[in-house]
């Protein structure tokens, strides 16, 4: 299963609106004699490509798979079909499909004669793909709010207009993982203010190769000149008309987006934690004290519990990792 996990991150570091998906098949005598992996919607299914690449050695072979296989005609046929017909003699796979039309294929294989064993390092696999898996349970994209403030818990300079907080690396990570989601998101006030371009950049500034969806949230006009708004820069820019989170939401879900990263500043990130709409937190304490200027959040209705995920040095600046308790069940 490990080597499954490991192909299944193997390709490109984002497949939405797909699961990443590796499989291996694993002959009687425990050599493995296929490797396959989801390239993405519309290619082959894991399981296809494994089988294709065993020929003649599926046959009783064990289709070891990250992914329940799936028992649905999409964009490409079902798996179940492909590893009854392959003639594999037992399926292990980690996490359970849990979207309505292609879940529930073990039954399938089970009723074909196949053994099934489910749930081998389920949270693993369900961990690389975390925000699909989030799309399908809750039918909202997987939110991560990400805010850079000073020690003194301040996000921009008393004079406006852009102020660096973090340092280089803290940058550079940031950019990296703006390549790794769908979208990011800011509201009308950021990208007035900062114009920032929001595109993913490595540390040279060179653009990387998977560009999110870029996204403004809130009513206000915006000037047609604005840095996103570039047409030649990479991946598309558009402005969602609502404040309100739920109703953002919906409308970058009718979008696919599985995963949007919150930029916003303090008016929109504080909208997404009182909504309670917030799955990750990112955030990174520099060390600089600004003295004056906005702070990271509004005044909140009500106290906040974070639980910390984990702590990291990221050149000079702490990023602390965390999500909000979620909210007791009255
Ligand atoms: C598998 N193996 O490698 C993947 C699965 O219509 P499609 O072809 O785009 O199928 C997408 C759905 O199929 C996806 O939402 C998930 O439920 C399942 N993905 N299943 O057996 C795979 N990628
Ligand atoms: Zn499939």
């Amino acid at each position: 299963m490990r080597e499954a996990l490991a192909l299944a991150v193997s390709g490109n570091s984002r497949c939405s609106p797909n699961p990443r998906v590796g499989c291996v098949l694993v002959a009687p005598d425990g050599q493995i004699v296929g490797r396959g992996y989801h390239h993405g919607a519309g290619q082959s299914h894991a399981e296809v490509n494994a089988i294709a690449s065993a020929g003649d050695l599926a046959r009783g072979a064990t289709a070891v798979v990250t992914l329940e296989p799936c028992k649905h005609t999409g964009r490409t046929g079902p798996c179940t079909k492909a590893l009854i017909a392959a003639g594999v003699s037992q399926v292990v796979f980690a996490q359970s499909d849990p979207s309505a039309a292609a879940g529930g294929g073990s039954q399938l294989l089970t009723s074909a004669g196949i053994e099934v064993i489910g749930g081998v390092l389920a949270d693993e696999a369900e961990f690389i793909n975390r925000a699909w898996t989030h799309v399908q349970l809750t039918g909202r994209p997987f939110v991560t709010i990400k805010t850079a403030m000073s020690l003194d818990g301040r996000v921009a300079a008393a004079s406006g207009g852009p102020t660096a907080i973090t340092g280089a690396p803290a940058r550079n990570w940031v950019g990296q993982l703006r390549s790794e989601v769908d979208a990011v998101l800011v509201g009308t006030n950021t990208v007035i203010v900062d114009n920032p371009a929001l595109t993913a950049r490595d540390g040279s500034g060179a653009l990387l190769a998977s560009q999110p969806l870029r996204v403004v949230a809130g009513k206000r006009s915006l000037p047609t000149n604005l840095r996103i708004f570039d047409p030649t820069s990479p991946g598309n820019a558009i402005q969602i008309p609502e404040h309100e989170p739920a109703r953002i939401l919906g409308a970058l879900h009718d979008l696919q987006v599985q995963q949007v990263l919150v930029e916003g500043g303090p008016t929109v990130t504080s909208a997404f934690l009182e909504a309670g709409l917030v799955d990750e937190i990112l955030w990174f304490v520099a060390p600089q004290v600004l003295g004056a200027g906005p702070v990271a959040l509004l005044a909140l209705p009500s106290p906040l519990a974070i639980t910390v995920t984990g702590v990291e040095l990221i050149g000079h600046d702490v990023l602390i990792r965390g999500a909000p308790n979620p909210a007791p069940v009255t």
